[in-house]
C-alpha cells in the first residue's frame, strides 16, 4: 500500500511590534489582553516544512538541524491537532524548520516560526484558509506570529469573542511602507534570553503594579500610530514606537521579581539613538524580550544609523532590515 504523504514548505517573516502585546486574556486559546501593530521584515526569516505522513508514529519537529526539545515539540503538535481536526486527517507530521537569525533571542523567532508552520500545515493537510484564518491559527502557536501571517504594517486586533474568532491581524497600508528600515543591533552575540515572553507575560500581568495602566496605554497608542500610518507621519509614529517600548519595558521591569531584558549596551544604544535624533536623524528604539535593540529609520538614514551602532562596545552585529512580504508557500527544495 502506498503511504500517503503530502509535503508543503512555508516561509514567513518575522515581525517588530512598535506597539507591543505583552499579556493575554484568561483561557486557552492565546488572545491577547490588547491590540498591537508590527512591521513585518524581510531580513528575519523562517522556512519551514511539513509532511504529513500516515505511516508516522508521532509528531517529528527538527529545528535549525537539530532534533528539538520535547516542550518545542509540544508546542508544534499543539498547532498541528488544530489543523488535523480541522482537515479531518489523523496523519502525524515531520516539521523541519530553519531560521536566518539567531534563535530565543529576543529576535521573534516564535513569531516566524509559527507564521511558517501554520501556512505549511495547513497547505499540507489540504485546506484553503483565508489570511484571516491563518492568522487566527498562527496566534494559537504564539501570538506575534499571527502579525507574520501579514507583510508590512500589521494590526492584531484583540478582538471581543469568547472562542478567539476576532482575534487576528491585517495589514495596514501606508505611505510609510517604501521609506522605512528597521536597524536590528545584537546585544551580547544572540545569546538566549533569560525569561522566555510567555512565562514572563503571566508574571507581569500578575505582579506589576503597572500592568493596569499598561492595558489602557496600549489603545491610545494605537489609535496614535494607525493615524500615523495613514497620514505618513514618520515623527509621530517613531515616538509612538520608541514610548510604547519603554512601557513595557518599564512594566516588566516593575514585576516582582523584576523581569529586566537589558544590558548595559542596551542602554548604550538606547543612549546613541537618542543623540542621533538630537542630531536631526530620523532614529527610534525598540527593543523586545531580549536586550537587542532595533532602530525605526528612514532608507536614506539606515546605513549611518547602524554605522553609529556598531561602534557600540558589546554590540556584536549589526543590521540592516527592509519591509517583509506575506506568509507564503514555496516551492523550494527542503530547508
Ligand atoms: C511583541 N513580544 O509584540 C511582544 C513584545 C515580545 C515583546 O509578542 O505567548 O512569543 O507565544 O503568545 O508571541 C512575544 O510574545 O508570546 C511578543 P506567546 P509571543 O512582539
Amino acid at each position: 500500500m502506498v503511504r500517503p504523504v503530502s509535503t508543503k514548505i512555508a516561509r514567513a517573516c518575522a515581525n517588530i511590534a512598535l506597539v507591543k502585546y505583552w499579556g493575554k486574556r484568561p483561557g486557552p486559546l492565546n488572545v491577547p489582553a490588547a491590540g498591537s501593530l508590527s512591521l513585518s521584515l524581510d531580513a528575519l526569516v523562517t522556512t519551514t516544512q511539513v509532511t504529513f505522513d500516515a505511516g508516522m508514529p508521532g509528531d517529528e519537529l527538527v529545528l535549525g538541524g537539530a532534533v528539538a526539545q520535547p516542550g518545542e515539540l509540544a508546542r508544534a503538535s499543539q498547532l498541528l491537532d488544530l489543523v488535523r481536526a480541522r482537515a479531518g486527517i489523523r496523519a502525524r507530521a515531520r516539521v523541519i524548520s530553519r531560521n536566518e537569525f539567531p534563535t530565543a533571542s529576543g529576535l521573534a523567532s516564535s513569531a516566524s516560526g509559527f507564521a511558517a508552520l501554520a501556512v505549511a500545515a495547513a497547505a499540507a493537510a489540504g485546506l484553503t484558509l483565508a489570511p484571516r484564518e491563518l492568522s487566527i491559527l498562527a496566534r494559537r502557536g504564539s501570538g506575534s506570529a499571527a502579525r507574520s501571517v501579514l507583510g508590512g504594517f500589521v494590526r492584531m486586533h484583540a478582538g471581543h469573542a469568547d472562542d478567539g474568532s476576532d482575534s487576528f491581524a491585517e495589514p495596514l497600508a501606508s505611505p510609510l511602507i517604501d521609506r522605512v528600515r528597521m536597524v536590528i543591533a545584537i546585544v551580547g552575540g544572540g545569546a538566549p534570553k533569560s525569561h522566555g515572553s510567555r512565562d514572563a507575560m503571566t508574571h507581569t500581568a500578575e505582579t506589576s503594579p503597572l500592568y493596569r495602566a499598561w492595558l489602557e496605554l496600549v489603545p491610545r497608542d494605537l489609535a496614535a500610530a494607525e493615524a500615523a500610518l495613514a497620514t505618513g507621519d514618520l515623527e509621530a509614529l517613531g515616538a509612538i514606537t520608541e514610548g510604547n517600548a519603554l512601557a513595557m519595558h518599564a512594566v516588566t521591569m516593575a514585576a516582582r521579581p523584576a523581569v529586566i531584558y537589558w544590558q548595559p549596551t542596551t542602554l548604550a544604544a538606547l543612549a546613541e539613538v537618542r543623540a542621533l535624533r538630537a542630531a536631526g536623524r530620523a532614529a527610534w528604539a525598540t527593543m523586545d524580550a531580549g536586550p537587542h535593540v532595533k532602530v525605526l529609520t528612514t532608507a536614506s538614514e539606515a546605513a549611518d544609523v547602524a554605522a553609529a551602532l556598531r561602534e557600540i562596545a558589546g554590540v556584536t552585529a549589526v543590521s540592516i532590515a527592509a519591509p517583509g512580504g506575506p506568509a507564503n508557500l514555496v516551492a523550494e527544495r527542503a530547508p
